[in-house]
């Protein structure tokens, strides 16, 4: 039933993409670098904001939800109908790596995310000295995902760098899950 629902949207061009990721790792920053907002002036997200992106003629209502600890049970509430998971990771956060892995491996498990394609952004990648795009494939496990459609992509919130790839392969593997199920 809801694949049904999923796909009459998706043939309206309307998606609904979760961003979810730990605190920090640039979430806000994503969002407000895709809207051409100014990116000097985030502050840690409380509850959540939702914008809206049009692109390639898709409508894509991005929800940005905050990572802190306390908040992590709240994501749950935003699974519902989600087309795609975007996963955002802080490159240069190797303290955490492990605690991302497991909160990214507790969501693959969540019923109500089972339709939803994963990408994994992995951010901050304009940081010296950041974990490679091989390096977070490993920690993350990302080879041993089996359940959802993924891709992971580098990319930068301050310059910009690999966000309009990565809203490429958004808006492209939701057409062709259009031609799957
Ligand atoms: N160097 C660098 N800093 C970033 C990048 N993305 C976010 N930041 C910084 O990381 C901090 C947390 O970003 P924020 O968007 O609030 O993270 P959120 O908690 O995931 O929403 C802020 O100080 C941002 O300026 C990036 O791509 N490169
Ligand atoms: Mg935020």
């Amino acid at each position: 039933m809801l694949s049904i629902l999923r796909k009459a949207r998706l043939k309206d061009k309307e998606m609904r993409i979760l961003l979810l990721g730990l605190d920090a790792a640039g979430k806000t920053t994503i969002c407000k670098k895709l809207l051409n907002e100014p990116i000097d002036e985030v502050s840690p997200t409380l509850g959540f904001i939702i914008k809206t992106i049009d692109y390639d003629g898709y409508k894509l209502n991005i929800w940005d939800v905050g990572g802190q600890k306390t908040l992590r049970t709240y994501w749950k509430n935003y699974f519902e109908k989600t087309d795609t998971l975007i996963w955002v990771v802080d490159s240069t956060d190797t303290a955490r790596v492990q605690d991302c892995r497991d909160e990214l491996m507790k969501l693959l498990l969540e019923e109500r995310l089972m339709g939803a394609s994963l990408l994994v952004f992995k951010n901050k990648s304009d940081v010296p000295g950041c974990m490679s795009e091989d390096e977070i494939r490993q920690a993350l496990e990302l080879d041993s995902i089996k359940t959802h459609r993924w891709r992971i992509i580098s990319c930068s919130a301050v310059t910009g760098l690999g966000l309009k790839e990565g809203l490429d392969w958004v808006v492209r593997d939701a057409k062709e899950r259009l031609f799957l199920f």
